[in-house]
């Protein structure tokens, strides 16, 4: 399977050949590959300039390409009418295809338009969409023109919206009247006239039209299907440096402040494509179903640009797991006679609860690969998914990657058809990956049977190169750790075998259904009532974590129990989105166990709400001791025996 890449190196013959080639000559690898698979406008002098502990990453200098040449015209030119885009609506059985041509042809129209309102190579266009064709193709126009996207997940609200289009200094939105998902309907529109009062540079507006309730339009704002049909077809691409932005992605990091990790475009785009090609075993004619939205790193380089550069067809999932019922996935496996499945295990260990008839009520023959991605893939569910799902039939990869990687790090396959899988493991190293575990004190662990702060020893294509204004917070976070090495942030177990295992964010990060949240990001919150609050994660049944929040009020505040936990919970989903509203609200503390140093003490909070008092540990450098006993009676007062 990989042969085809081994065929161009001189004494490679098999998987694992390869496997240690790409490793110990990651250049001549990474050189040959972006030869045969990408098509260049000039071609690059020199692979990669790199210097991972200063920060700088540059892949295939000197080269100029187009993105959206590369994921549509190449494929219009050898079979136009190839469905791209298969997008499965909200309204389940009412899917719509999109060829190859037609995409293309939306793709040109709508950077001519943009073009038209002044949007220029260099500019930065905010996309709120839910999962669409049109979604995709606005992310493609930028590509043509030279713009960067900055894809916001439409979950998010208003204030949350406004700061990433604050921060990444967008000019332009790109919205819907309305979205529609589980049958409910959101007023897109309506939150991006909020964002974009706080936002002075946004100068326009272009809406789409999801459903067909009109919307109210200002000056500002451009009906955007009317003026796309005045546009010509035709749409010349621009010349880009293989290290100019593609684009922007906001993630969660360990302070308030979400960070705009920036993708350029050779390198992101070559890293997409072949993962999904080997990762998955993506063949020719196969129908990828990738069930992320659009707004998270895995929509991006799974629903669009891999399977797109690949001349793939990929589904546009726009609907959650169990509308209208529990089967919704298995349903639409069978209609669009889906080949390989990429979706989460938050869903899986749902979908698990509900029951195996949902699963066999629907043919799921066409399945050949499973994927699972965003957090660890308990063991129960990794099973049913490979048993139930699969019809043991299936391999079941479990992708380890980040906003940070691009594309998928570590993964069962691409191996030997025939090599072990162990269920919740991500096990192997991609091409050219070089994983590398570090003890506490900083030194590389170099036997099996270990575990450590995960970190990449060498570059790849597909890393981020910066976050957008914040050099210095990208070096701070992934360079200076482990100077010479990326740190991924996680921790990991290498097995006596040698796989890995991934065990967990190493920051304060939390994994809420696969979305990543930082807890600061949650005791920002500016309440009345507040004095101070500090939110940690708990293991959490179908959710992987929850959120328990410990709140200190003021002394002269009025509102209490449900009132209050009611507004603080509005309070969370305004300022962030309702999946970062905490499940349970600890607050009649009085004080935080903190450091004398004034530092809160999570590590004692975290083992109080597991449970584990044994495991609270040493108690002698807080600076007020008898605040943990009161936190252990509230907890118990508050929980009963639930978390
Ligand atoms: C692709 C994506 C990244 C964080 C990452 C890790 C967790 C992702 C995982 C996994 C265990 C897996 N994570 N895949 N943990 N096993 N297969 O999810 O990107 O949203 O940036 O999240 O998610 O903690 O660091 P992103």
């Amino acid at each position: 399977m990989a042969n085809q890449e081994a065929a161009g190196f001189d004494g490679v013959s098999d998987r694992s050949a390869l496997q240690e080639f790409s490793v110990s000559n990651s250049e001549s690898f990474w050189a040959a590959v972006a030869r045969q698979r990408l098509s260049w406008i000039r071609p690059f002098h020199t692979v990669q300039d790199c210097d991972l502990s200063r920060g700088e990453i540059k892949w295939f200098v000197g080269g100029q390409l187009n993105v959206s040449v590369n994921c549509l015209d190449r494929h219009v030119h050898t079979c136009p009418e190839r469905v791209a885009l298969i997008w499965e609506r909200d309204e389940s059985g009412s899917e719509v295809k999109v060829t190859y041509r037609s995409l293309l042809e939306m793709t040109c129209r709508l950077g001519n338009l943009l073009r038209r309102h002044g949007v220029k190579r260099g500019d930065c266009v905010t996309i709120y969409m839910p999962t669409c064709p049109l979604a995709v193709a606005s992310m493609l126009a930028c590509a043509r023109i030279g713009a960067a996207h900055n894809v916001v997940f439409a979950g998010f609200s208003a204030e949350a919206l406004a700061e990433r289009i604050r921060d990444a200094q967008s000019g332009t939105v790109i919205t819907v009247n309305q979205g529609v998902r589980g049958g409910k309907v959101t007023e897109l529109k309506k939150t991006v006239d909020t964002a974009v009062q706080s936002c002075p540079a946004v100068q326009q507006v272009f809406v789409a039209m999801r459903t067909e309730n009109p919307v109210a339009m200002t000056a500002r704002d451009v009906a955007m299907e009317e003026e796309m049909l005045k546009e010509d077809v035709v749409c010349e691409p621009a010349a880009m440096d293989s290290e100019d932005v593609l684009f922007l992605l906001y993630t969660s990091g360990s302070t308030g402040k979400p960070k705009g990790l920036v993708h350029t475009q050779a390198g992101y785009l070559l890293y997409a494509a072949l993962t999904h090609r080997y990762v998955f075993s993506y063949h020719d004619g196969d129908v990828f179903g990738c069930v992320a939205d659009i707004g998270w790193i895995t929509g991006h380089s799974y629903s669009v640009y891999g399977p797109l550069a690949n001349g793939g067809t990929t589904v546009l999932f726009e609907s959650t797991p169990i509308y209208p019922d529990p089967g919704r996935y298995w349903e639409m496996v069978q209609r669009l006679k889906i080949n390989q499945f990429y979706g989460a295990p938050t869903a899986i260990r749902l979908l698990l609860k509900y029951g195996d008839e949902w699963v066999h009520k629907y043919d799921r023959s066409t399945l050949k690969t499973l994927g699972s991605v965003g957090e660890p893939i308990n063991t129960e569910a990794w099973e049913w998914y490979h048993r139930v799902v699969g019809d043991g039939r299936c391999p079941v990869v479990d992708t380890w990657w980040q906003t940070e990687t691009g594309g998928i790090c570590i993964s069962p396959r691409p191996s030997d058809a025939d090599a072990e899988i162990v269920p919740g493991m991500a096990m192997r190293p991609f091409f050219s990956i070089k994983p590398t575990l570090m003890d506490t004190e900083g030194k590389v662990l170099t036997s099996n049977d270990v575990s450590g702060a995960l970190c990449i020893a060498q570059p790849w294509p597909g890393m981020a190169r910066t976050i957008h204004n914040n050099h210095q917070r990208f070096i701070e976070t992934y360079c200076r750790p482990h100077p010479g090495y990326f740190f991924t942030g996680d921790g990991a177990y290498r097995s006596k075998e040698g796989y890995y295992q991934i065990t967990g964010r190493l920051d304060d990060v939390i994994n809420v259904s696969g979305h990543r949240i930082g807890t600061a990001e949650i005791e920002d919150n500016q309440c009345a009532a507040v004095a101070e609050s500090a939110v940690i994660g708990y293991s959490h049944d179908l959710k992987g974590q929850g959120v328990y929040a410990f709140v200190v009020l003021k002394n002269d505040v009025e509102v209490q129990g449900a009132a209050l936990c009611q507004q603080l919970n509005n309070m969370v989903s305004k300022k962030i989105a309702k999946y970062a509203c905490p499940d349970f609200i600890q607050v009649f503390v009085q004080r935080l166990p903190k450091t004398r140093s004034g530092k809160i003490m999570r590590r004692v909070l975290r083992k109080v709400v597991e449970r584990d008092l044994d495991g609270v540990g040493d108690l002698s450098t807080l600076d007020d001791p008898t605040a943990v006993q009161e936190i252990i009676q509230g907890h118990g007062d508050l929980c009963g025996k639930q978390p």
